[in-house]
């Protein structure tokens, strides 16, 4: 069975590595689209549902808080399809079926990224499962670049704890940040990409110039 891949112009997503500010960035974009009298559902992934913030919860928690047995690369790739297949059909969908726009923390290139490039699994595999079990791609993808250090000293000048994820490597982060990068080059119709070293004020003004650009492309909305 072959499985069809849909882009839906009211589906955004942010994508970066490890501190790239995707927060102050998701706020400056919902603020300009609710200005516009948009419906904005702000949400995220690993999550975004009751159901899918559990998987997260399995996916991020640290092994050795669990059960002190390591998650594979391969379980940790079908725990983000299992959230994100729950997720479009619990939260996505319905949104955008009621003519609201959709603004995600992180989507499906962030498993080309981190289990991809991080973990080294077959792109083919995550392409196979994104047509499968998700369908649905956003119309436009925000990817807020910052060099992997300076990312990584951002996040870790949070009070949290480092999470499963986030105690991996530089060179592990170096992958994540190249996938990221190549499928941007690949794909201009769908990316932008946000210089995100200039300081919080500078990265929500390019998201909300990229933003505002788009909408009026898309057909007068802006
Ligand atoms: N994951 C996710 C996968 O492996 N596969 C998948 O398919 C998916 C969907 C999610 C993890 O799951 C992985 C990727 C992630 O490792 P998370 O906690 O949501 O976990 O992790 P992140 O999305 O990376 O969240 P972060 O909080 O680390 O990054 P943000 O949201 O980009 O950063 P933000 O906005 O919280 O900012 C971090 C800190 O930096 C400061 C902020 O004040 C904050 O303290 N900051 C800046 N400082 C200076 N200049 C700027 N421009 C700044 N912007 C922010």
């Amino acid at each position: 069975m072959s499985a069809a891949l849909r882009r839906h112009p009211r589906f955004i997503s942010l994508e970066g590595g490890e501190g790239a500010g995707k927060t102050t960035a998701l706020n400056a974009i919902r603020a300009a689209l609710q200005a516009r009298g948009h419906e904005v559902v702000l949400t995220r992934e690993p999550g975004g549902t009751p159901l899918a913030e559990r998987i997260r919860a399995l996916i991020l928690t640290p092994d050795a808080e669990v059960a002190n047995e390591p998650l594979s690369a391969e379980a940790e790739l079908l725990l983000v399809f299992a959230a994100r297949a729950q997720h479009v059909r619990q939260q996505i969908e319905p949104a955008l079926a009621r003519g609201g726009y959709v603004l995600s923390d992180r989507f499906t290139d962030s498993s080309y990224a981190y289990q991809g490039g991080g973990r080294g699994l077959d792109p083919a595999w995550i392409a196979d499962l994104e047509r499968r079990a998700v369908g649905l791609q956003p119309g436009l993808t925000l990817l807020l670049d910052v060099d992997v250090a300076v990312g990584r000293a951002r996040a870790s000048g949070r009070d949290l704890g480092p999470d499963r994820i986030e105690s991996e490597q530089d060179d592990f982060f170096q992958r994540v940040r190249a996938v990221f990068r190549d499928r941007a080059t690949d794909d201009p119709a769908r990316f932008q990409l946000i210089d995100a070293s200039q300081d919080q004020a500078g990265v929500a003004a390019q998201v909300v110039a990229a933003v505002t650009a788009y909408l009026s492309k898309e057909g007068g909305n802006g």
